[in-house]
């Protein structure tokens, strides 16, 4: 190459370099102050799932990564153990049992979220974000009358603070399987209107009941009315068959959502909500993660959303927004092995332990059925490292806020707690106590105070305990010491009548 020809190359360089600055322009700049803030929600995630928990047997390379660069919490929840109420306090800073109606949602659900009411994504959308949810929603959508299926999906996530959704209305062992874009069914034939209901709409309806020889996926437990690729679910429906979704596809079209949008508002700050729908039931993966462990389905979902989260960073590398992001991930309650299919997660568990060290999970108040995995990453803002201070799902709303630089209204987020110091000061401290609620009927509540752990259990019984469905006796008052006795095996009640009767007397101020 002659001197001239270099200096050509060498120039193109220059100007190709120029311009690719400009078109992502310093992120970090063009925001001022404000991070991105993405939200990862994975369902029904153990705290012993990920390798980075201690699973030994299921690969999550990505998960792995942003907690070797992040802070890896010991002592991260999410407020209940099940989906609806966490997802209702994760989106309100309000716990769900002040609210009636918050417990799972079926398919027909209204809006849970009365309208009108702040939520992370309004208060940063106030602030200049533009916010977007994608994935499960399970909170409902609608007037007092539900989904208006065929119509406007109002209120839903546009009225509650999101400028984008592409949404999963409810979850997927229930009906119906079709993407809600924004407020209405995506691809929906007019000419083929959908229907949902309770009871079969006719006496020839194919269901999991009449047709069970012929499912890809056979049902345990309920799940046993329409039948929709091969998988019977929760409630019937008819019609928008243009709508409808392979399951296999679900973890796909929302990356590649997430990553449009991502890509699309890399000049101004954003809020993202990515709510996976793996790893709950029923647990069709994609074709390319079947067989990934030898766990079955439920270790598949594991990669599977494992997946998810390196799509994530990648995009967020793509577009140079790495530094100026904070990705929070947790999920949404504790683990369950059969949860309505069998799909061998009870015969393929080997020795991984979904609870690892803990007691419980799903639908219960042991510290398995709410602790999760909880991860915050912001290269060059957030020091590696593992925490044990207390933090809550509950808290993001108030922290997000305060990483905004926005005020939170008057009245909003009255149980959410401004966390952001223990994302950047390892000596910060977190949560000093903290409720966790099982679905929210019963009455039934854990209370955490450092090390204390009160179990009030009003049904003075609780279902999967020992990570399997059947109910088991539980006295209605229980004391542990979490230091001594993670596991909570040891009921230290008659020890510490007094540390107990105080620790109760507190809760029961806080749920009043
Ligand atoms: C239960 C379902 C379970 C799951 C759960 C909600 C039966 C027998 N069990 O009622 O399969 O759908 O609700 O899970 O129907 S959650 O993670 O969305 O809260
Ligand atoms: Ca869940």
């Amino acid at each position: 190459m002659n001197f001239a020809k270099s200096i050509l190359v060498v120039l193109i360089g220059l100007i190709l370099n120029a311009a690719a600055l400009a078109e992502f322009g310093d992120s970090k700049e063009s925001h001022g102050d404000k991070p991105n803030i993405i939200v990862i929600l994975a369902d029904d995630l153990g705290y012993g799932d990920v390798g980075c928990y201690g699973a030994s047997s299921i690969p999550t390379p990505n998960i792995d990564r942003i907690a070797a660069e992040g802070i890896r919490f010991t002592s991260g929840y999410c407020s209940a153990s099940t989906c609806t109420p966490t997802r209702y306090s994760l989106l309100t800073g309000k716990y769900a049992f002040r609210q009636k109606g918050t417990g799972v949602a079926p398919p027909n659900s209204p809006s849970i979220i009365p309208a009108g009411t702040p939520t992370i994504a309004s208060v940063l959308q106030s602030a200049g974000y533009k916010t977007s949810v994608i994935g499960k929603w399970h909170l409902g959508l609608g007037g007092p009358n539900g989904p208006d299926w065929n119509g406007t999906l109002r209120p839903g996530p546009l009225d509650f603070g999101f400028n984008h959704c592409l949404l999963l209305p409810t979850t997927n062992d229930r009906v119906p399987q079709v993407f809600v874009e924004n407020d209405r069914v995506l691809g929906l034939d007019p000419n083929d209107p959908l229907w949902v209901g309770d009871k079969s709409p006719s006496e020839d309806h194919p269901t999991g009941i009449t047709h069970r020889n012929e499912l890809k996926m056979n049902w345990s437990h309920g799940h046993n009315a329409t039948i929709h690729n091969g998988v019977s679910r929760i409630g019937f429906y008819t019609g928008g068959q243009s709508a409808r979704f392979r399951d296999e596809d679900l973890s796909d079209r929302w990356i590649e959502s997430a990553n449009q949008w991502i890509s699309n508002h890399r000049q101004t700050p954003f809020f993202m909500l990515f709510c996976s729908h793996a790893i709950h039931v029923p647990r069709v993966v994609h074709e390319r993660f079947a067989g990934a462990t030898k766990h079955g389905p439920r270790g598949d979902a594991i990669v599977e959303l494992d997946w998810c989260v390196g799509e994530i960073r990648r995009s967020l590398e793509a577009n140079k927004l790495d530094r100026n992001t904070l990705i929070l991930f947790c999920s949404d309650n504790g683990p369950v092995l059969d949860d309505g299919y069998e799909d061998s997660a009870i015969e393929a568990l080997g020795n991984h332990d979904p609870n690892g060290p803990l007691r419980g999970g799903k639908y219960n108040v042991y510290e398995g059925g709410t602790r999760t995995p909880m991860i915050a990453w912001w290269p060059g803002k957030i020091q590696p490292r593992t925490s044990d201070q207390i933090m809550c799902t509950i808290d993001y709303a108030r922290t997000a806020a305060t990483l905004a630089g926005v005020q939170v209204p008057p009245g909003a987020f009255q149980d959410s707690q401004d966390l952001s110091q223990v994302l950047f000061d390892p000596n910060a401290s977190g949560r000093s106590e903290l409720v966790q609620q099982d679905n929210g009927q019963a009455g039934n509540f854990g209370y955490r105070e450092g090390r204390w752990k009160l179990l009030l259990s009003n049904a003075q019984r609780a279902s999967n305990v020992e990570l399997r469905l059947v109910p088991t006796k539980i006295p209605k008052l229980q004391l542990f010491d979490l230091q001594s006795d993670l596991g909570e095996n040891q009921n230290v009640i008659d020890e510490h009548r007094d540390i107990a009767d105080g620790m109760l007397e507190r809760l029961q101020k806080i749920i009043e």
